[in-house]
């Protein structure tokens, strides 16, 4: 036991000189460990006579002890000297600015498209979507526009240059012909997208937004237009009750025709929905005319419904408090950074429609 007496001073010394937790494993292993030194002196333990082996024991595993003392002690010693090393270096400037804000938003009328697509959807209907770029047929004489019916002069439709009388739709209505071109009823459609009209002053864009709905089946009548019509304002407006009025009306694609408008108040430019004060007009609808099924292809003493349609720019203003459609497109950032939606608030069936309406800033 001779070398353990020099042995154990020399691995004490290594144990106190260590500088590093890395340092001090290794010191570990090479006399702990499994091949370690003292490890080995256990083996040879075996050899000794009894008598000598007791006491050999006794020594060995006092300095073992010993040794896994110091060993725990300097690691311990160690990590507190670490740890203050990373406490002097490591520092939070608690006065650095928070993370930038989110930049993107979602324009309002994409929001309220997303709403009003959200409700019909609920309702049942389906999405169905078409060209921007249309043709005579489907933009006017399949909808029973006559020859000479102002729509299709040059002053409000868009004729594409050399484009054999292709033109960009005036409405979104051309998408319900194709679709009773391509099915057969019962029919139940939404079809949003853009519309063109060669119109530009206060309350026109010569682009702007429409939802266009159709029901066609066998005996769908004006009783279940005007249901589907209440139902829907009193969702958007998220109100109990919506006044509305159903006016008397013409369009060449609907007979009988009416246009629908809202029981409201505008104070302080403050949009209110409320009885008593005045009307504004908000959409037109009625049964689809008997030609147009016709034009379709379908057989108008088989079928019937009705359809109608909505101006989403000017539910967006409505809805939102938005003043000036001319805004809508000028695409100023201060504009949309204050009337623009945060990407998470997309309306959807569970969360409500404008649950972030009022905290979307
Ligand atoms: C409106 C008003 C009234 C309408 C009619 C049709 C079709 F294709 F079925 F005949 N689609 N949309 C319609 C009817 C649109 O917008 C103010």
């Amino acid at each position: 036991m001779d070398t353990l007496e020099t042995l154990k001073p020399d691995i004490l010394k290594k144990i106190e000189e260590a500088d590093s937790l890395t340092v001090l494993d290794d010191i570990r292993v090479a006399v702990l460990g499994k091949k370690g030194t003292l490890t080995e002196m256990m083996k040879t333990l075996g050899q000794l006579p009894p008598e000598e082996r007791k006491m050999a024991g006794q020594t060995l595993n006092l300095v073992k002890t010993e040794i896994g003392d110091a060993l725990d002690a300097k690691k311990k010693a160690l990590e507190e000297k670490e740890l203050e090393q990373r406490l002097a270096t490591e520092s939070v400037d608690v006065t650095l600015p928070i993370r930038p804000q989110q930049q993107g938003r979602i324009h309002p009328i994409a929001q309220v498209m997303e709403e009003m697509l959200t409700i019909f959807a609920q309702m049942g209907f389906e999405l169905a979507e078409g060209p921007d770029i249309e043709d005579d047929f489907h933009c006017f004489e399949a909808l029973n526009f006559p020859h000479d019916h102002p729509a299709r002069q040059m002053q409000a439709t868009f004729f594409m240059q050399d484009g054999d009388g292709l033109i960009l739709r005036t409405h979104t209505s051309p998408v319900q012909i194709r679709t009773m071109e391509k099915k057969q009823p019962p029919i139940r459609i939404v079809a949003p997208g853009r519309v063109y009209r060669c119109d530009y002053d206060m309350t026109h864009t010569p682009m702007f937004h429409q939802i266009e709905g159709l029901v066609i089946d066998k005996e769908t009548n004006m009783g279940h237009l005007k249901g589907v019509l209440v139902d829907f304002m009193k969702r958007f407006f998220e109100v109990d009750d919506v006044p509305m009025r159903f006016r008397p009306s013409f369009f060449p694609f609907t007979e009988p025709s009416a246009e629908v408008d809202i029981g409201c108040s505008r104070e302080n430019g403050e949009f209110k929905i409320e009885a008593g004060k005045g009307w504004m007009e908000v959409l037109g609808c009625g049964m689809v005319h008997p030609n147009v099924i016709k034009n379709s292809g379908l057989d108008p003493n088989e079928y019937q419904g009705f359809a109608f349609g909505f101006g989403v720019d000017r539910f967006a203003m409505l809805k939102y408090g938005i003043p000036d459609l001319r805004s809508f497109f000028d695409a100023d950032m201060r504009w949309i950074k204050h009337y623009g939606f945060l990407p998470l608030d997309v309306p959807t069936v569970t969360s409500g429609l404008s649950l972030n309406g009022g905290q979307k800033r």
